[in-house]
């Protein structure tokens, strides 16, 4: 599984599948790949990703050079949102990754890819899971957010729904896209993360992109392999706090009620439409 890590292969993990970093362990050739990464982001997100993910990177520092130590973030974002960072080993089972959200802690892989996997890895990583999705947790109604995340988790497991609200959580947190102002800006982490899907999220003509309707996202699968074929634009992180607090209930009695869902490139007639796109990046025309 994964990418193999002495530090992770001598520990056993606690309970909840927690494990220390140990970030005097890290080689110098690991710390060299979070700032090689780092670097390539930074140029990259200028102009491209929401103001607030480039504050959260400020605020915790998280351009100091080399792989972030836990103990020395921690105390930061703590102060700032409540929230802080836990090393797990690789990927976690569903209910305890929603029960860290649900507690405020964000789960992190500890491992960092090779060098010659800058681009492509299979499952998330420090340089993932860190400078994607931590800087977002510096503002408090994001940290409201992802916590409110952890708890429907919770409340779709018991009821059989966890497939419908994963599709929010890759939709949103992982490849949100919110209209601002000077125009679209990207707020996902699997984005932010990656090089080539950063100007292909915002730029291309290829993939649709629609407003955000609760509903819809839940009727709509995704692929994990290749760049999205639609991205999903919020109006503000208010709306998806205010969307994720109602009762779920109702909702997923339609969506057991009515269980039709939707195809990645089919536009409906009651999408908000920002681009229709070709889809010439996933056909190759
Ligand atoms: N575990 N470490 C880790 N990171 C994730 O992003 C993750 C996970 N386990 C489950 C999971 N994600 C997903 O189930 C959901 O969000 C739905
Ligand atoms: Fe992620």
């Amino acid at each position: 599984m994964g990418i193999s890590d002495p530090v992770i292969d001598e520990q056993t993990p606690a309970a909840d599948f927690t494990i220390e970093q140990r970030w005097e362990r890290y080689t110098d050739e690991e710390h060299q790949v979070w700032d090689t990464l780092y670097h390539r982001q930074i140029e990259m997100l200028q102009n491209r990703a929401v103001e607030e993910f480039h504050a959260g990177l400020g605020l915790l520092d998280l351009g100091a050079g080399g792989i972030p130590d836990l103990n020395v973030i921690n105390p930061k974002l703590r102060e700032l949102t409540g929230w802080t960072v836990v090393m797990v080993p690789h990927l976690v089972p569903d209910e305890v990754f929603f029960e860290h959200l649900a507690n405020r802690r964000f789960p992190s892989g500890r491992f960092i890819r090779k060098p010659d996997q800058l681009d492509y890895l299979e499952e998330p990583d420090i340089f993932h899971d860190i400078f994607g999705h931590v800087p977002m947790l510096t503002l408090p109604v994001f940290a409201d957010y992802m916590q409110a995340y952890g708890q429907g988790g919770l409340r779709a497991q018991s009821l059989g729904r966890l497939k419908e609200l994963a599709r929010l959580y890759w939709y949103t947190v992982e490849f949100g896209l919110i209209q601002r102002p000077e125009g679209l800006r990207i707020y996902g982490a699997g984005i932010v993360s990656s090089a080539g899907e950063t100007p292909f999220s915002l730029e291309s003509d290829s993939p649709n992109r629609i407003g955000f309707d609760l509903e819809r996202v839940m009727r709509t699968d995704y692929k994990i392999d290749d760049f999205q074929q639609l991205y999903i634009v919020i109006e503000s992180f208010q709306q998806l706090l205010d969307a994720t607090q109602q009762d779920f209930t109702p909702l997923y009695q339609a969506l057991s009620a009515d269980t039709s869902r939707y195809s990645l490139t089919d536009l409906q007639s009651t999408d908000t439409v920002l681009q229709r796109g070709t889809q010439s990046h996933a056909t190759g025309r």
